[in-house]
């Protein structure tokens, strides 16, 4: 399994959030505004934690959607299918304290405790595109940590081929989980090759916009994978477990014949009721032009390799 590197910055290029903040203000008046609309937004969830972040050299130098854009128009059933509804009902989450499971062919299974991930790694701001299956698209700027680094740690087994991922399943809190005509079968659960997840684009984020992720975004820790669309990013994880087998895949369950297991951003595989080729992007308003889709989502240089000689029409 190959196992990637990336340069760690030196010490003097952390950022602290209110640094991370003035630069993202200072380069973008739209950004800056939505900072403001941060500050403004109630959170049921524990005192906002500053992250302290380096900058990614993988980060997209497109300007990043307002906290308010990326903060209501959310995707996450277990809080209702409406896209402001996880706005809405997600502060009933309780995220601390929090663990994820560790298991399957593994040599050291065990736990990752949340504070661990905010305090014990470097976190980095990633400031990727996201591409939702439902062709709109924003950019967002994470902070995360490499899966890969994060994952080093357990020991992974060579027979393991995959890694599954889970969300949490509390009905008390969770609203989407309780209706009589349940949406999805729960808990939701996604999954990638090994050589996807040791990938360093691949990162489990636990910060947005320079704070800790707010429930609606999956906190207190989610998946991102930056070249596939959107539902992969598996929010408020639960469980990692390595395997052999393929897991299984909530959309990909739902509907094998829409959602495919690798569901690579591709603007020539069309959904089977709507065209990839083009994208809206949130925030530039309901009139504003689509822009074109772009092969892995403009990620193509890093992660092509990774599927040669794939036919991306059969495994899409
Ligand atoms: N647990 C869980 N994770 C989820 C979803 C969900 O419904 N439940 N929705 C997915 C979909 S379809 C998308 S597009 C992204 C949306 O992430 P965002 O709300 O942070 O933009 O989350 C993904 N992760
Ligand atoms: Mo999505």
């Amino acid at each position: 399994m190959p196992v990637y590197r990336y340069p760690v910055p030196p010490a003097s290029e952390i950022t602290p959030k209110s640094v991370f903040l003035n630069r993202r203000a200072f380069m973008a008046g739209a950004a800056g505004l939505a900072l403001a609309g941060a500050s403004g937004t109630a959170r049921a969830e524990e005192e906002r934690q500053k992250l302290a972040t380096v900058s990614s050299p993988l980060s997209t130098d497109e300007t990043p959607n307002s906290y308010e854009d990326i903060t209501t128009y959310n995707n996450f059933y277990e809080f209702g299918t409406g896209k402001g509804d996880p706005a809405k009902n997600a502060g009933s989450l309780t995220t601390r304290p929090w663990t994820i499971e560790v298991g399957g062919l593994v040599n050291n299974p065990g736990t990752i405790d949340i504070e661990d991930l905010l305090t014990k790694y470097t976190l980095e701001d990633r400031i990727y595109r996201h591409r939702c299956v439902e062709a709109w698209s924003m950019v967002i700027p994470w902070a995360g940590i490499p899966l890969a680094s994060i994952i080093d740690k357990f020991d992974v087994q060579g027979s393991a081929k995959y890694v599954a991922f889970e969300t949490l399943v509390r009905p008390e809190e969770m609203t989407g989980q309780n209706s009589t005509f349940p949406i999805l079968p729960w808990p939701y659960v996604e999954g990638l090759r090994m050589d996807e997840a040791m990938h360093p684009l691949t990162i489990l984020a636990v910060g947005l916009y320079g704070e800790t992720l707010p429930n609606q975004s999956g906190a207190p820790v989610r998946l991102v994978v930056p070249w596939k669309y959107g539902f992969k990013g598996i929010k408020s994880i639960v469980k990692i477990s390595f395997t052999e087998e393929q897991p299984p895949a909530t959309w990909n369950m739902q509907n094998p014949r829409e959602y495919g297991f690798y569901s690579n951003v591709n603007p020539n595989v069309d959904h089977p009721r709507w065209s990839q080729a083009t994208e809206r992007r949130i925030g530039g308003g309901l009139f504003a032009s689509r822009i074109d889709t772009q092969m892995f989502n403009g990620y193509g240089d890093q992660v092509a390799s990774l599927y040669e000689g794939m036919d991306l029409k059969k495994y899409f």
